[in-house]
């Protein structure tokens, strides 16, 4: 088949799969977190397309990425599993952002260059400044990702790293999530004037684009040219996509109470999945049956075995697991994608007091309590 707006099938159709993995991720984690199996959730549903838009045109594994909270898709694109998102969400010394000591959502990854953060806002700019001076010292061309949404652009860090990265020509390129919203402060009473865009300018060597976050091709297309530019060494770059927070702010927000409800259906209106769907079917790369299921598509295999092998696994065999590994001696860790809550059912497998495996049987149960 002939591209589609530059692309392969196989890469629309891999889009797509980390697009619905990035959304069954947030349903799945804020079902587990009603069910007391996790205690916090920030999630990117509406923000999709934007982001992977931008980790699109990264250089996986050699660029570098500052990401924030919400960059679960984008983290999808650059190469990070669904798994390994979960581990960190569940709190599991696996998971690669942080051995479960970062709070959920602070995604990190070393082997993708991608950076933890901390939890106040806007730190992660002057971060990301340094480290795109420290690529342009060692003249090679990787380029930095650094993210936040429109809210935090009202800090001060936002605006020492335009100056300075402005100033040296740095190879960095700033996404500005715009949702509209800073937990329940809208953008007007956030920032002066009346979008991020207009207030950036004014920095010389600086680009700047103002894109649909919703429509993943022209959110691409931005990209493609922010990166390309900061590639070149011709300077850095701000991409203000428009997006929509399509849940509340967090797991402890209730965005209907700041939030009309004519305002929650427009944005419904805009979620970007659909809009990806709706061309893709026009373009016939996708058919209406896998849209429909996509548990059906075989691209979305990933998507079934999180939600059955790894969250929803029986008992038996979390329990054949623990039992193989009790057994074997093999007791440092439980099998980390299996709940902590069935932790109740060893008890009823628990050795014979004052021997060997009792001991490590103790030791087992008490990481699996810490972690
Ligand atoms: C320095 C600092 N101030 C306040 C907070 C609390 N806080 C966390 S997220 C947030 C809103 C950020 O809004 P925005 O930048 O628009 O990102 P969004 O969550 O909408 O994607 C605030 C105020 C914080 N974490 N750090
Ligand atoms: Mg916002």
């Amino acid at each position: 088949m002939a591209k589609y707006q530059g692309f392969q099938k196989k890469q629309l159709l891999d889009i797509y799969k980390n697009m619905t993995l990035a959304r069954k991720l947030d349903d799945r984690e804020m079902t587990l977190l009603k069910q007391g199996k996790a205690f916090f959730h920030i999630g990117c549903s509406g923000h999709e397309a934007a982001q992977l838009a931008a980790a699109n045109n990264m250089k996986s594994g050699l660029d570098w990425a500052y990401p924030y909270y919400r960059d679960a898709a984008f983290c999808l694109g650059l190469g990070m599993t669904g798994k390994e998102q979960l581990l960190a969400f569940l709190a599991k010394d696996l998971d690669p952002s942080s051995g479960g000591r970062q709070m959920p959502q602070h995604y990190g990854h070393r082997d993708l260059r991608i950076v933890t953060q901390s939890s106040p806002t806007g730190t992660q700019f002057l971060q990301a400044v340094g480290c795109s001076m420290s690529r342009k010292w060692e003249d090679n061309n990787e380029i930095v990702y650094v993210s936040s949404g429109e809210g935090s652009t009202s800090e001060g860090e936002f605006h020492e790293a335009l100056n300075w990265s402005s100033r040296e020509k740095l190879p960095v390129v700033f996404h500005i999530q715009d949702n509209g919203y800073a937990i329940s402060v809208p953008v007007s009473d956030q920032i002066a004037g009346s979008s991020v865009f207009d207030m950036v300018s004014g920095y010389e060597n600086l680009a700047k684009y103002n894109v649909d976050g919703t429509n993943f091709f022209e959110t691409n297309l931005a990209f493609q040219q922010a990166i390309d530019r900061a590639r070149k060494g011709k300077g850095p770059s701000v991409v203000v996509s428009r997006v929509v927070r399509l849940l509340s702010h967090s797991s402890s927000d209730d965005q209907r109470k700041y939030r009309s409800s004519e305002d929650l259906e427009s944005d419904l209106k805009k979620d970007p999945i659909i809009k990806f769907e709706k061309e893709c079917l026009k373009a016939k790369i996708l058919t209406k049956t896998a849209c429909l299921n996509p548990f059906f598509l075989p691209i979305n295999a990933p998507i079934k075995s999180l939600t059955e092998e790894y969250i929803v696994s029986s008992n038996g065999a979390f329990f054949r697991i623990l039992l193989k590994k009790a057994l074997m001696g093999l007791f440092i860790t439980i099998d980390p994608m299996k709940p902590i809550m069935m932790i109740e059912n060893i008890t009823t497998i628990r050795p014979r007091p004052g021997t060997l495996k009792s001991k490590i049987f103790s030791k087992l149960l008490m990481t699996q309590i810490a972690t």
